[in-house]
């Protein structure tokens, strides 16, 4: 049976404030502000079993080799001698934000009938076009069986930033979708990573009927006030699309685009006069997973920022009290990967497939997050200051936790896989 599995990342033991990302006002704002790499990861597996209790499939993507010394060399330079900004580059955990990991379109959206699955280039970030080698090795292995087909990433310099910037409503998660594909244009004070070419090529390899198919541009507004991913500001679950009033340009054409290719959604629209911009950003509220659980309702799965937020909080209660088809609010602390502008959303990426088909290696239930709560309690650096970063002892100890966890985890294929000769 096909169902909607969640592929969070594990927060890696290198997690810092480095803000190392332009538009990306949480990373920007709290650069240099020391992390707490174990709770980080504690947090992250905490909303995962939280999951669990709802009654969904888990998956995990584990931490990347960290620093990347094949992306260094590449470079012609090495940890202990690279500038600064390149080991902070380096040295990066933002693999844990795996909606930015690849785009999936599911078996039923495609003509072979395959689930397919494009790695994002990431290449506007430096600190993350370094990611999508060892991100393809992980999808290789995870999703290995004939039923799936992993692309290549599409080639430079047309950014592609994965889930983050794509959508997908259908009635049940098993039946033909509509795949929305959201770019940006540059122009405003940050950059726009997600460029149009590189969503029309993922789409084409993904052999999407066009008929069935949507590309929609992020509104400049949104660019501008930190919404760097399409994520920030709206996300879309079966036949709901839960989005800001100022989340796209051209909204009337889109609307009515959708409602031609999928007369079944439903577009909950939150207006800017009751919640902001600047406060969606700000509390992440779009950047919820939105969740249908095993009886057919639906769940918001909110930071708790969100209910810190005055505005946002009023809004949420207003609408589950009313007669929608979100149904309930659950809040989950992830701040520490908030801190970096990660939300809830940007944690995981969602494959709608058979679980039996998925390595189970990269499954997991409550029994095999204990064993890595374990890895993590004993190897996962407690803080890092920002002006340790270039400390040898430091980074043995993140070599040496990922080691733990891979073996733990049964993955030690991907123990090789960063050597450099
Ligand atoms: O790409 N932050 C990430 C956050 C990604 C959030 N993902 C989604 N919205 N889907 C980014 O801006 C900060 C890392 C640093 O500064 O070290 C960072 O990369």
């Amino acid at each position: 049976m096909l169902v909607e599995i969640n592929f969070d990342g594990i927060v890696g033991p290198s997690h810092n404030y480095a803000g190392l990302s332009l538009g990306n006002l949480a990373a920007t704002n709290n650069a240099g502000m020391t992390s707490r790499p174990r709770d980080a990861a504690l947090e992250g597996i905490a909303k995962m079993r939280a999951n669990l209790r709802l009654g969904l499939t888990q998956g995990v993507l584990p931490p990347h080799d960290r620093p990347d010394d094949h992306w260094l060399a590449a470079l012609s330079t090495r940890y202990a001698e690279a500038a600064p900004h390149l080991k902070a580059q380096a040295l990066s955990a933002s693999p844990m934000w795996a909606a930015n990991a690849a785009t999936v379109s599911p078996a039923p959206d495609t003509a072979d009938g395959k689930c397919h699955l494009t790695v994002a280039n990431l290449v506007t970030m430096p600190h993350r076009s370094h990611e999508w080698p060892e991100t393809l090795a992980q999808l290789r292995l995870a999703f290995a069986n004939p039923g799936f087909t992993v692309h290549d990433p599409v080639p430079a310099p047309f950014g592609d930033e994965g889930a983050a910037n794509h959508m997908r409503l259908c009635e049940r998660h098993g039946d033909p979708g509509i795949e929305i594909f959201v770019f940006g244009e540059s122009g405003g004070p940050f950059p726009a990573r997600q460029r149009r070419e590189a969503s029309e090529a993922v789409a084409r390899a993904h052999r999407l009927d066009p008929d069935r198919t949507v590309f929609a541009q992020q509104s400049t507004a949104a660019i501008a006030a930190g919404a760097f991913h399409n994520d920030v500001v709206a996300v879309a679950n079966e036949r709901v699309l839960f989005a800001h009033e100022l989340a796209f340009d051209n909204k009337d054409s889109l609307y009515a685009d959708i409602a031609a290719k999928a007369p079944w959604s439903e577009i909950i629209e939150v207006p800017a006069a009751r919640v902001s911009l600047a406060d969606a950003i700000r509390s992440y509220l779009f950047n919820a997973q939105l969740v249908t659980l095993p009886d057919g309702s639906m769940t918001l799965i909110v930071p708790g920022e969100a209910r810190d937020n005055g505005a946002v909080w009023e809004w949420l209660q207003q609408m589950i009290g009313g007669n929608g088809p979100i149904r309930h609010i659950e809040v989950v602390d992830v701040r520490q990967s908030m801190a970096n502008g990660g939300g809830p959303a940007c944690l995981r990426l969602r494959v709608v497939a058979d679980p039996a088909t998925v390595d189970p290696r990269f499954l997991v239930d409550d029994a095999k997050l204990d064993r890595i709560v374990a890895v993590i309690e004993a190897h996962w650096p407690e803080e890092i200051a920002i002006d340790r970063i270039g400390d040898p002892t430091l980074i043995d100890r993140i070599r040496s936790a990922r080691t733990a966890l891979l073996k733990a985890l049964d993955l030690s294929d991907l123990l090789t896989f960063n050597q450099v000769p």
